[in-house]
């Protein structure tokens, strides 16, 4: 590696970033090709800011930065330092891990920022240069899978050697003519662990995620109704879900992170009881700064109904019941189905009472589905992976998956 390469990449680690490397401005043909596909075949449904216009543009570097010359691709581990869900308590609901602390994105474009500007000061020329993390119109997987940072594993993520696929990916598309980096040999070989961990099916074939079944999307991005038959199985998950990430033998070796704007342990298992009555005001003092302000109170609240049904918890009855006189019907109607899905004679007052007063039609018809047991979910299988048993489960794993590159059989 040239000083000008290990400058531009030591430069990143000592920014706080973990990882570092290099790929050209070269269009990413075959990643825009794919990801054009997939919205054609309906798989990036309910994304409605993910066109086919950005996919065009961000697959050509030269459009996001005319005379750009290469794309240094920088990797921040989120991994926190404590598995708190290998405590479980009653009446939680869990959070995924990249969302535990400080929204990264403006964590990590004001720290690219300085990196741009000290990378300037450190070469002694000007250097134009954009940067993305996520938001942006990059493929930000592709970029990093060709700049050797990892590879892409069949649930999708790019998973690192050093940390897993516990790492947020950002890119600085700039005019450095640099040297690039190889991409991975390494693959996922013979393992499919992934794909029957997802309990939503979400993970239709190997590196194919329909984004409408995952419960990142129902939770976080969907501002309305979660499909009934999909409740069920989302387990206790409030924002997110590392489900996938969980039972990938490759982040057995992951290492706690040691950005301390991550892994608080106050955002890994929230009260749902206390999550269903927070008012916006206490929901903003309680989450602002934090990536969970995206879902919105009353997304948040939608999805604590979904884990207080799935918990089957009476005790979640005189909550839920509060819930059915919510000024958003989103809560009113996921209450009901909760209800529903908990049963027993005060659930069922709650539900017959809310059938007298209830104005809106679709919280009326889930009242209907849940005083008749339809639609609940009842008879559905409890969590596929208990709680608690995930670090079994990974060991389990573990032991099966051989590892090998491409070509070696
Ligand atoms: C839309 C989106 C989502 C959607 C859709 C997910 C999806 N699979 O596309 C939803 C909301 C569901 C989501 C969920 C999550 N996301 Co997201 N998401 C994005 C976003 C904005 C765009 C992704 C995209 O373009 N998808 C389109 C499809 C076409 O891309 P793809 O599945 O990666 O397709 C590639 C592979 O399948 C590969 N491929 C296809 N066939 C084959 C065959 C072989 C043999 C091989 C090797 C490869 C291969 O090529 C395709 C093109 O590159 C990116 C940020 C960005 N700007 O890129 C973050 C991003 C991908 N998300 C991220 C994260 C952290 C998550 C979650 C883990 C969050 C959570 N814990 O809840 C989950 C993971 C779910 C999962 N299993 O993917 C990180 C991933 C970091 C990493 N290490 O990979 C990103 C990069 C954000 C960031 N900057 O850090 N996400
Ligand atoms: S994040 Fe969860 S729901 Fe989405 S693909 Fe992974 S395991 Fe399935
Ligand atoms: S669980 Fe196995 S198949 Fe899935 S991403 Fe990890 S190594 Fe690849």
């Amino acid at each position: 590696m040239s000083s000008i390469e290990s400058l531009v990449k030591n430069y990143a680690l000592e920014l706080g970033f973990d990882l570092a490397g290099i790929t050209s401005a070269q269009e990413f043909d075959r990643d825009g090709a794919v990801a054009l596909e997939r919205i054609r075949d309906g798989r990036m449904s309910g994304l409605p800011w993910y066109t086919e216009a950005r996919v065009q543009r961000g697959m050509r570097p030269q459009e996001l930065l005319p005379g750009a010359r290469s794309i240094i691709c920088l990797g921040l581990n989120y991994y926190p330092p404590d598995n708190l869900e290998e405590s479980p308590q009653e009446l939680t609901g869990r959070v995924a891990r990249y969302a535990r602390g400080r929204d990264y994105h403006a964590l990590m474009k004001r720290r690219m920022r300085a990196y741009v500007t000290g990378l300037a000061q450190r070469l002694g020329m000007a250097v134009a240069a954009r940067w993305y993390v996520d938001d942006g119109p990059m493929l930000d997987r592709a970029a990093a899978a060709r700049a050797g940072l990892g590879w892409f594993g069949k649930n999708t993520n790019i998973l690192t050697s050093s940390h897993g696929s516990w790492v947020l990916l950002g890119q600085v598309v700039a005019d450095l003519e640099l040297t690039p980096d190889a991409a991975s040999r390494k693959s996922c070989g013979a393992c499919t662990r992934c794909i029957p961990a997802c309990p939503t099916g979400a993970i239709v074939a190997p590196y194919v995620v329909d984004n409408t079944r995952c419960i990142s999307y129902l939770t976080i991005e969907s501002r309305g109704p979660i499909p009934r038959e999909l409740r069920p199985l989302m387990q206790d998950w409030v924002f997110g879900c590392d489900l996938c990430q969980e039972v990938c033998p490759v982040n057995r070796k992951a290492q706690p992170t040691g950005e301390p704007a991550f892994g608080r342990k106050d955002l890994a298992l929230l009260d749902l009881i206390n999550l269903l009555a927070l008012t916006e005001e206490e929901f903003r003092q309680r989450f602002q700064g934090t990536p969970i302000m995206r879902a919105k109170r009353v997304g948040m609240q939608r999805n604590a109904c979904v884990a207080l049904g799935n918990s089957r918890s009476t005790d979640a009855v005189p909550v839920l019941s509060c819930a059915l006189d919510s000024a958003e019907p989103l809560v009113r109607g996921h209450a009901a189905w909760a209800l529903g899905r908990i049963g027993g004679t005060a659930a069922q007052a709650a539900l017959e009472q809310a059938l007298g007063q209830e104005q809106d039609a679709w919280v009326l018809e889930e009242i209907e589905l849940a005083l008749e047991e339809r639609g609940t979910g009842a008879k559905s299988p409890q969590f596929p992976i208990a709680k608690g048993g995930q670090e079994e489960f990974l060991r389990a794993a573990t032991s099966q998956v051989v590892f090998h590159t491409p070509g070696e059989g």
